[in-house]
């Protein structure tokens, strides 16, 4: 049987970008931390990183597909942070930026990864953001290796 997986490393040659919602940025620089620090220790070249901000999770799907369009990346890492304590509106925002994200990343053939921690308290989003539970950007950012090395393999 033959295993068509994608490896955890790049060239350097890889041009990504974060976009990060800056609501919650307690929580949500420390996810690009993490992405950050992937990226590099998986070889890749921190000149070809951009780090693009939005004001919270509900627009980043728009910004997604204006950086998706703009052809300057191969695939991009979207990180957020959408807590129910926070808003009323929790459902519709951490829903909306769910599909959102899905939607333009299949249209565009390209690598995106959802790096969006949606939780009920405040707690347990530093969880996830570099404490017991790991870093969510990271691991978004290892999906954003992995599919991006995947692609080339089914190429
Ligand atoms: N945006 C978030 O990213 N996380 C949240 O928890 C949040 N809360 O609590 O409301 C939030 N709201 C802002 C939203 O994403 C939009 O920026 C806003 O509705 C303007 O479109």
């Amino acid at each position: 049987m033959n295993i068509v997986e994608g490896k955890l490393s790049l060239d350097g040659s890889e041009k990504v970008a974060i976009i990060n919602g800056r609501f919650n940025h307690i929580i949500t620089d420390r996810l690009v931390e993490g992405a950050r620090d992937a990226f590099i220790r998986h070889g890749g070249d921190e000149n070809k990183l951009d780090l693009i901000l939005v004001p919270g999770a509900f627009e980043i799907p728009f910004a997604l597909q204006k950086a998706l369009e703009s052809g300057k990346y191969d695939a991009v890492c979207c990180l957020g942070a959408v807590i129910r304590g926070s808003t009323p509106h929790f459902d519709y925002i951490s829903a909306e930026a769910t599909k959102g994200i899905a939607t333009v990343g299949l249209n565009s053939g390209k690598p995106v990864s959802n790096g969006v921690l949606t939780t009920d308290t405040i707690e347990q989003a530093i969880e996830r953001a570099g404490s017991k539970s790991g870093n969510k950007g990271a691991e978004a950012m290892l999906t954003i290796i992995e599919m991006l090395n995947l692609y080339s393999e089914m190429n």
